[in-house]
């Protein structure tokens, strides 16, 4: 049995939940609990609030954990980051006063900057040989510099209209997060190995995202056009088809590029195209 801390509410929650799911490790109990037993999977799933979840896994009351490579850094406890997931994705920045002009570090000299992110601001700072005075706030950092309470703010910032609609523009970006899977360090060999199956499965489902599996009928004299716009894993499946002449190829395509290789594909003579979720891609 293994233990994983979750956001029990919050942007990281219905992520998190949903890789478990894809992952075969179905939750059926009420969210409301603070543990609930996984069906599919030796897990335990502990929901916590996003704050506390480093220090869990680092004092051994979760084995693992799902939260962002922020909190992490900031709460600087004794885990080991064993896989980035890909969700979650955001930046701690440097913000000021949009009308305030900007050249660089020292503008930040002898100035306030609220934030809820001390640590690494701190770290930031003494590694830049900035001293600047940092307040830590506990929430609703952007309206800081507005009332008066700060010169800048360093915040989480991920499409940047929080800060435009409080005036702000972004300088420097600190820190580059996403959410990530954390393990304490002193695990047993079993949770290890439960660890690396987990791993095993979340990469799995992590290669299908963006990728649909595509399959149509070809001319045979087709086929070699064909592969030339489909590159496919290896490269694509071509079975007989029972109408002389024919084929049936089957190719693990991008969802990006999925309507260019549709056009290029019909250019050709491909006919009857049909395209499937991709749900796991197993290597
Ligand atoms: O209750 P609990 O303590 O568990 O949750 P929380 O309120 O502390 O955290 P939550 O749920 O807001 O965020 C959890 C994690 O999601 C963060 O630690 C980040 O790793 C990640 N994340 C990703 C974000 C964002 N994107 C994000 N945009 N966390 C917060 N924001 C906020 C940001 O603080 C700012 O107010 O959204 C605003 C900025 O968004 P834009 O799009 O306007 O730039
Ligand atoms: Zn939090």
């Amino acid at each position: 049995m293994i233990r994983i801390a979750i956001q029990a509410k919050g942007r990281l929650n219905e992520d998190s939940m949903a890789l478990l799911t894809e992952a075969g490790m179905r939750i059926s109990e009420s969210r409301r609990k603070l543990l609930a037993q996984a069906e599919g999977f030796p897990l335990e799933v502990l929901y916590l609030r996003d704050d506390d979840i480093p220090q869990a896994v680092a004092d051994g009351v979760a084995d693992i954990g799902i939260v962002g490579l922020n909190e992490v850094e900031e709460r600087g406890k004794d885990v080991e980051v064993v896989h980035r997931l890909g969700f979650g994705k955001c930046r701690i920045s440097l913000a000021i006063p949009k009308e305030e002009d900007y050249e660089g570090l020292s503008w930040f000299s002898g100035k306030k900057i609220a934030t809820s992110y001390p640590g690494i601001l701190g770290k930031f700072f003494s590694e830049n040989g900035i001293s600047a005075n940092i307040e830590t706030i506990a929430g609703s950092v952007e309206i800081a510099p507005s009332v008066g309470m700060a010169d800048a703010i360093f915040d989480i910032v991920s499409s940047g209209g929080t800060l435009v609609s409080n005036g702000l523009k972004e300088v420097e970006k600190v820190l580059f997060s996403e959410a990530v899977l954390i393990a304490g360090k002193t695990l047993s060999e079993e949770k290890r190995q439960l660890l690396a199956q987990m791993v095993f499965r979340f990469e799995a489902v992590e290669r299908s995202r963006g990728m649909k599996y595509m399959l149509m009928n070809l001319p045979q004299d087709k086929v070699e056009d064909a592969v030339k716009i489909l590159p496919g894993m290896k490269s694509p499946t071509v079975l007989p088809l029972a109408q002389d002449g024919w084929c049936s190829l089957h190719v693990v395509v991008r969802e990006d590029e999925l309507w260019t290789k549709i056009e290029q594909l019909k250019g050709i003579g491909a006919e009857d195209i049909l395209v499937l979720a991709l749900e796991k891609t197993i290597r």
